[in-house]
């Protein structure tokens, strides 16, 4: 970790921390929610490692003011969490459940009270199980239940929101969702789940309009990237990356900046006329959620892949085996900005952060240094990408809490704040009084 001091980030400048729904609230069958795809996958057997779900999770639904305590504590000026569409539209669509929508209310109200800017984000995976039923995202007409979603929100909470979100990672809903079935709902399509990447999509485009209509509020999309790094010198490895640059960096992007979707042999009859107007409609800022970077070769003959995924060398890694790159964050975020030119929004990162095995220590304190050193490495290289020109407006850390982190359950803690998930009890670790520091003096300065 560099000893050198934290480079000056602008006034404005947005801090914050991210969570989603299904892995924070728990309250699964309280307040009227209904089911989502989520509750159905991790009550299947052999799903999640370690057989858990997010039944009770972090319990915020029911400490959700401890939680916006921790994060006035923190000093963050903003909050991105995500809206359980099951928990305001029980069955997706038609009746509005007001217990569910009151909760979000109570949240955003509470945020505002401390200063703090509520991010919402619409779609974090937990589509309502009645939509699955009738063909979840292989079905047009959910891209059109979610721009009603969408207005519902917008209505009731659309003067408080201080940026939406419409998506949270398309591609890897399309991909570990519906492309090998490792998340819910467990679909294993492989490249024919393209038509949940344009339902989706054509929903975002859809629900643009609809927030728009009734709030003043920015709009945002939050895609996953991944700087593709070729292993192995052979045209066929070049190919293969560039395959997968296709599919992870360009699929979402390209439509939603005007481009069209990128060559990659697609069966795109369920485009039709006038849809990918409805994808371009234009959005204030692009959420880039960066975790590592992806090592990628030739496929061995016979694959149903033209790719195949494989360890990058040379980097510390965390606890998911991810390594820690923070080079491939100022690289990817001077990649956007070279693609897309004039047609980039302001980027905020809306997600970035690790998972370790932290334990508590016999005197209950919680030393996470591994994450210390990773947030400040990827500050600094926030920074000096925007230095080199690109126009990054903020940064959330993921995430707020330890929480229920999908396939690996309880396994893999990501939070500036250790939850035991036994009791609910949150120990902030060493890694939140660093980050206080880091935002204390950078709104200090920028206050001068
Ligand atoms: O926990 C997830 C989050 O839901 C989406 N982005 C990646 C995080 C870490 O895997």
């Amino acid at each position: 970790m560099s000893t050198a001091a934290m480079p000056n980030f602008p006034t404005g400048f947005r801090w914050g921390v991210s969570t989603s729904a299904y892995q924070i609230e728990g309250a699964a069958d309280i307040g009227g929610r209904g089911p989502s795809i989520w509750d159905t996958f991790a009550h299947s057997p052999g799903r999640i490692v370690d057989g858990s779900s997010g039944d009770v999770a972090c319990d915020h639904y029911h400490r959700y003011a401890e939680d916006i305590a921790l994060m006035a504590e923190l000093g963050v000026t903003a909050y991105r969490f995500s809206v359980a569409w099951p928990r305001v539209l029980p069955t997706g669509t038609g009746a509005v459940n007001p217990s569910g929508l009151d909760f979000y209310e109570r949240l955003v109200d509470g945020l505002l009270d401390h200063g703090i800017d509520p991010v919402a984000t619409l779609y974090h995976w937990d589509l309502p199980q009645p939509l699955e039923d009738a063909g979840g995202w292989l079905n047009r007409d959910t891209a059109h239940r979610f721009a009603e979603y969408a207005d519902v929100l917008a209505s009731r909470l659309g003067d408080r929101v201080k940026l939406w979100i419409t998506l949270n990672e398309p591609f890897i809903h399309m991909s570990l969702g519906h492309g090998i079935g490792e998340h819910a709902p467990g679909r294993m399509l492989l490249f024919d789940a393209f038509p949940v990447a344009h339902h989706q999509l054509l929903g975002h485009g859809l629900a643009v309009a609809a927030l728009r209509a009734r709030s003043a509020s920015p709009v945002a999309i939050a895609n996953n990237y991944s700087p593709v790094r070729a292993v192995g010198d052979s045209p066929a490895d070049h190919g293969a990356a560039m395959a997968y640059e296709a599919l992870h960096n360009q699929l979402f992007t390209d439509p939603l900046l005007g481009r069209g979707y990128p060559e990659l042999g697609f069966d795109d009859t369920v485009v039709r006329d006038g849809d990918l107007d409805v994808i371009a409609a234009p959005i204030d800022v692009l959420g880039v959620n960066y975790y590592n970077p992806t090592g990628v070769r030739a496929p061995e003959e016979g694959s149903p892949l033209p790719f195949e995924l494989v360890p990058l060398d040379g980097y510390p890694r965390t606890a998911f085996d991810w390594p820690v790159a923070p080079d491939g964050l100022r690289e990817l975020l001077g990649w956007l900005d070279r693609r897309y030119g004039a047609d980039l929004p302001p980027i905020q990162i809306t997600e970035s952060g690790c998972a370790y095995d932290d334990v508590p220590d016999a005197d209950g304190r919680v030393h996470d240094p591994d994450r210390i050193a990773y947030l400040d490495g990827h500050l600094r290289a926030v920074r000096a990408a925007m230095d080199d020109g690109v126009d990054v407006t903020g940064y959330f850390v993921w995430s707020l809490l330890d929480n229920w982190e999908w396939a690996e359950g309880f396994t893999k803690r990501f939070g500036l704040v250790h939850v035991d998930f036994a009791t609910g009890r949150r120990t902030p670790k060493s890694s939140y009084a660093w980050l206080r520091e880091v935002i204390t003096t950078a709104r200090r300065e920028t206050a001068r």
